[in-house]
C-alpha cells in the first residue's frame, strides 16, 4: 500500500488547479496509487449544489470539501482537492483535522494579471463589466498561504510540468 492523505490545490480561477489536479490523478492511476480527485466539477454539481459565492457560502463549501476529502483519506486514498478556497482559515481547519503529515497545502500561484488573460471561461470579462459579482481577485478576497508545503508557478510552467513537480514532491515525501 502507499500513504494516504490530501493534496489541497489553492489559488484564483483560471490558475489551472483543476488541470493540474487531473494531470496528477491520471498519473498516479497509471502508478497503481489510489487516488480520488475533488474539484467543483463533481462538488458543486452535486453534494453542494445550491451554494454560491458567498464568503458564507464559499466557507461551508470547503467545510464540506475538507470533511468528505477526510473520509477519503480514512478509506486508504490519496485525495487531490481542487477549489479556490480563498480563505485562509478555512484552509487551516482542514489542515487541523487531519494528522500533520496528512496535508499538503498547494499554492498554484499565477498572478491575476494572466489568469485574466488567459480568461478561459470569460469570467474575468463578465466580473469586470459588473455581470458576475463576489469574483475571487476582483470584488472578492484571495488570501494566499503563508506557509504552504509547496509552491507552483504555473504562469511560467506548464501544466504537465506542474504536475510531475507534484509527483516528485509526492515521492519524496514518500506518500508514493
Ligand atoms: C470565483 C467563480 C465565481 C465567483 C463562478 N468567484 O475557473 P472556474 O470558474 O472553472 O473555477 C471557478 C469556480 C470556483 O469554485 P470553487 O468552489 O473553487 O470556489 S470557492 O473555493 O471559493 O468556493 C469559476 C467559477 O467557479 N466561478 N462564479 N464569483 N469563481
Amino acid at each position: 500500500g502507499h500513504f494516504s492523505g490530501v493534496i489541497w490545490l489553492t489559488g484564483l480561477s483560471g490558475a489551472g488547479k483543476s488541470t493540474i489536479a487531473n494531470i496528477v490523478n491520471q498519473k498516479l492511476f497509471q502508478a497503481n496509487v489510489q487516488s480520488y480527485l475533488l474539484d467543483g466539477d463533481n462538488v458543486r454539481h452535486g453534494l453542494n449544489k445550491g451554494l454560491g459565492f458567498s464568503e458564507e457560502d464559499r466557507r461551508e463549501n470547503i467545510r464540506r470539501v475538507g470533511e468528505v476529502a477526510k473520509l477519503f483519506v480514512d478509506s486508504g486514498k490519496i485525495v487531490i482537492v481542487a477549489f479556490i478556497s480563498p480563505f485562509r482559515a478555512d484552509r487551516d481547519r482542514v489542515r487541523e483535522s487531519l494528522e500533520s503529515n496528512e496535508f499538503l497545502e498547494v499554492f498554484v500561484d499565477c498572478p491575476i494579471s494572466e489568469c485574466e488573460v488567459r480568461d478561459p471561461k470569460g469570467l474575468y470579462q463578465k466580473a469586470r463589466r459588473g455581470e458576475i459579482k463576489s469574483f475571487t481577485g476582483i470584488d472578492s478576497p484571495y488570501e494566499e498561504p503563508l506557509s504552504p508545503e509547496f509552491v507552483l508557478h504555473s504562469d511560467q510552467y506548464d501544466a504537465e510540468q506542474c504536475a510531475d513537480q507534484l509527483i516528485e514532491l509526492l515521492k519524496e515525501k514518500q506518500w508514493i
